[in-house]
């Protein structure tokens, strides 16, 4: 297929003309009038953890990272090396850029107030590694993160009212995906920008200057083998998805890999739907509110699709605890708002 002169010129532009991640999040900074540079130090110190977290994850096999660390994190589940290493990494990173009072990790059970003076006015939540179930074989895993600004700056007096708020207060989120390559997608309140780790160059470099998910997808995402513990609604769309009522009677396809991030960054750039319901077994579901489906909520929004927790916005939650928990349905506007109309039409809660 003969390529048209001006996207010739696009590649052409990119190869000598990068935009990285460091210049975008400037871009950013000169967009918000009186900001200081401070959120901008603050992304660029989350993007280089990602980079290093990157290079961890390519090397885990052989550096010998693979396989439980011997200890437990606060829901009782194993962790493996690389999810400590992915959590000093990222802890010592926050806590040197000079701009942070708080940091929630979900790999400890205690908020992390940082002290002077390395502290700033910034809250970050995240969850060093994500999906890390999948790290032995080698399958994507990846890091997620949210940011919100201290109610009070500057006045030294920080606590968790900073950081039980609901997702909308959030000022930047993202993710970065360990995969075939390493992907980084991020929001400031004003759409969503996707990089890719340039291995050669050491930066992440644009490649999605403005994300939009798709309004209809055809890809269901979710794990399947739950299904006895849902409840009818949820229930009821999947079969709906299978016999193809959605889709003039072609069946959507199923895929699940997960882990979250990949997951979630499948439908941004496909459309479809993610969803981690609650069930029988599971009542509030099995993502974190702060650090799993406010940043990810976050970006599907600011790329034009919905996150609701079945009955209403992803967003809004008012988070009870650090480590609370929340049902997911993200994605396409029109799939997420398929699963509206039934939670309604069951009367589910
Ligand atoms: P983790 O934080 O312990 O890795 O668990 C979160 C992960 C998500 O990435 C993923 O969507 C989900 O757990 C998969 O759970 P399940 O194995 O129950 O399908
Ligand atoms: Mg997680």
């Amino acid at each position: 297929m003969a390529t048209s002169a001006s996207a010739t010129e696009a590649v052409a532009a990119a190869e000598t003309d990068p935009l990285t991640l460091s210049a975008w999040i400037l871009t950013q900074q000169h967009k918000s009038p009186g900001a200081r540079g401070r959120l901008t130090v603050l992304l660029n110190a989350i993007g280089v953890g990602c980079k290093f977290v990157s290079s961890a994850v390519r090397r885990a096999g052989l550096a010998g990272m693979m396989g439980m660390a011997g200890s437990s994190n606060v829901q009782g589940e194993d962790q493996k090396k690389l999810d400590l290493v992915a959590n000093e990494v990222f802890k010592n990173s926050l806590r040197r850029s000079g701009q942070c009072c708080i940091l929630i990790t979900e790999e400890e059970d205690e908020p992390i107030f940082i002290e002077e003076p390395f502290r700033g006015d910034y809250i970050v939540v995240f969850d060093p590694l994500d999906g890390s179930s999948n790290i032995d074989c080698g399958v994507s895993v990846g890091t997620i993160f949210g940011i919100y600004k201290a109610k009070n700056p500057g006045s030294g007096k920080y606590s968790l009212d900073d950081v039980l708020r609901p997702g909308t207060e959030m000022v930047a989120a993202g993710y970065c995906m360990y995969g075939s390559m390493s992907y980084m997608m991020i929001t400031t309140g004003r759409g969503v920008a996707g990089f890719t780790l340039d291995p050669t160059l050491g930066e992440f470099v644009i490649t999605h200057p403005n994300v939009q998910i798709p309004t209809k997808g055809n890809i269901y995402s979710i794990n399947e083998g739950n299904a006895a513990n849902w409840d009818p609604a949820t229930k009821k769309y999947v079969e709906e998805c299978k016999a193809g009522t959605y889709n003039k009677g072609k069946p959507y396809s199923l895929r699940y890999v997960g882990s979250m991030v990949a997951d979630v960054h499948r439908t941004l750039l496909y459309g479809g739907i993610f969803c981690y319901p609650a069930d029988k077994k599971s009542p509030k579901g099995k993502l974190r509110v702060l650090y799993e489906v406010f940043p990810m909520a976050f970006l599907v929004e600011q790329a034009g699709g919905k996150s609701t927790t079945g009955t209403s916005r992803s967003l809004e939650i008012v988070p009870d605890s650090i480590h609370g928990r929340a049902p997911i349905y993200l994605g396409s506007k029109e799939e997420v708002e398929l699963i509206e109309k039934l939670k309604k039409e069951c009367g589910c809660a």
